[in-house]
């Protein structure tokens, strides 16, 4: 495990395997042979200490954690997996280091289907990064181009979590990032072609966001209808912003979003139960169906209060989970690709180790069937370039598929 920190991070190991997942801001991807960690905001070369800066409003005598233009940024920073228990960093050689931000959150999926992860770290206050591998270990920033460094006003946005999902089903990957108030969140729509779209106004998220200073989210089939839809965790990173700005709390409530099948979401948010309801400082957020029934359940950590585990208890249509265990690949399919095919939709899913904010989802990846009573193929692309497919798999089931032998384990979903 990494321990990211103003300071020394901190590496520990467990037992005699080498295990890890993404924690804080850290993200692991199989760029090649070995699995790999990467850092959004990088570990600080020295100190960066800003003394007698004055930030809030004087005049009301009230003190505010400075906007974070008001410090240096940090370069990213890549360590190499060296295989034998130890890490190299490779972040100057990689190109990942050349760029210094403000990083808060950090998704690695492969947004332009060429077979290698790229990255995607959310900056605060200043252009988004989309380091496009260009080569063995290397890569180059690709964001203004692919537009997603900005908005369309051609503004940064103070990006805070962010995940990537193919939310239109139209096989490409798309993007969401969480942004302070009155700057809506972004949902990026991935076009081909290595380029996206700004889609927050006409996707429906954009005025219901407006209020909310986000920070977790996550791309998750709540209601297993086949369509991606969105939760976020909120919360103010300043716990006085009423004296700034009127009406503004601390505090603040979660936000769900169904997806409409139209490239559209509708807040449901006031439907959806006490959990979301709850006023809090919301930051981490991750899903996951903790209770093996074939719903995504999601937990929310909040800062200096107590998490919030929100059970999913919506009626729901059928569904699939699958796990995948990786042989020639890395062993839990990191950068793996799933396609279910049923009843005539196929719907994509990449294996990401660490997005949102703060959040490491369930590895396993979820299928919302809504209605249908068969899911035809599955086929998985694992990142050694190796296919496997499976025929007619066994729906309300968790099912586990191994690397070059297909499906070996079934698991009725709990009732
Ligand atoms: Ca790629
Ligand atoms: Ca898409
Ligand atoms: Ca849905
Ligand atoms: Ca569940």
């Amino acid at each position: 495990m990494l321990m990211t920190s103003f300071g020394i991070d901190v590496s520990m190991r467990f037992g005699g395997a080498l295990r890890f997942f993404a924690a804080a801001d850290v993200s692991c991807a199989d760029f090649g042979a070995t699995t790999t960690l990467l850092l959004p905001c990088g570990a600080p070369e020295k100190p960066i200490v800003v003394n007698h800066v004055y930030c809030g409003n004087a005049r009301l005598n009230a003190r505010a954690y400075c906007h974070p233009l008001i410090f240096a940024p940090l370069p990213n920073v890549v360590y190499r997996n060296d295989g034998k228990g130890t890490f190299t960093d490779v972040s100057r050689e990689s190109g990942i280091g050349a760029l210094r931000g403000n990083g808060l959150g950090v998704v690695i999926a492969d947004y332009d289907d060429d077979s290698w992860p790229d990255v995607f770290v959310a900056n605060d206050s200043v252009p988004n990064v989309l380091f496009h591998r260009t080569g063995p270990w290397r890569y180059e920033d690709a964001a203004l181009r692919a537009g997603v460094a900005v908005a369309t006003d051609g503004g940064a946005r103070a990006g805070m979590g962010t995940d990537a999902a193919d939310y239109d089903g139209d096989g490409r990957l798309d993007l969401v990032v969480t942004n302070l108030d009155f700057e809506m969140f972004s949902l990026f729509r991935g076009l081909g072609g290595r380029l996206f779209t700004y889609a927050t106004p006409e996707s429906g998220i954009g005025a219901a966001t407006l209020p909310f200073v986000g920070f977790g989210a996550v791309f998750f089939d709540f209601d297993n209808d086949g369509f991606l839809d969105l939760a976020f965790a909120n919360g103010h990173m300043l716990d006085n912003p009423a004296q700034f700005r009127a009406g503004a709390s601390h505090a603040q409530r979660k936000l769900l979003f169904r997806n409409t099948g139209s490239r559209r979401f509708s807040d449901v948010t006031s439907r959806a139960g006490p959990g979301f309801a709850l006023e809090k400082v919301g930051r981490g957020l991750a899903a996951g169906d903790i209770d093996n029934d074939g719903d995504l359940d999601l937990l929310v950590t909040n800062n200096g209060q107590t998490a919030d585990l929100l059970r999913n208890d919506g009626p729901g249509g059928h569904a699939l989970v699958v796990r995948l265990i990786g042989t020639q690949s890395n062993r839990d399919g990191i950068g793996a690709r799933l396609r279910l095919t049923a009843a005539g939709r196929t719907q994509l899913r990449e294996v990401k180790a660490g997005s949102s904010y703060l959040g490491q989802n369930d590895l396993r990846q979820h299928f919302g069937l809504g209605e249908g009573t068969r899911a035809e193929r599955l086929e998985v692309s694992w990142p050694s370039g190796r296919v496997d497919v499976v025929q007619d798999v066994p729906i309300d089931h968790v099912v586990t598929v191994r690397e070059g032998s297909g499906l070996v384990d079934r698991r009725a979903f709990a009732k």
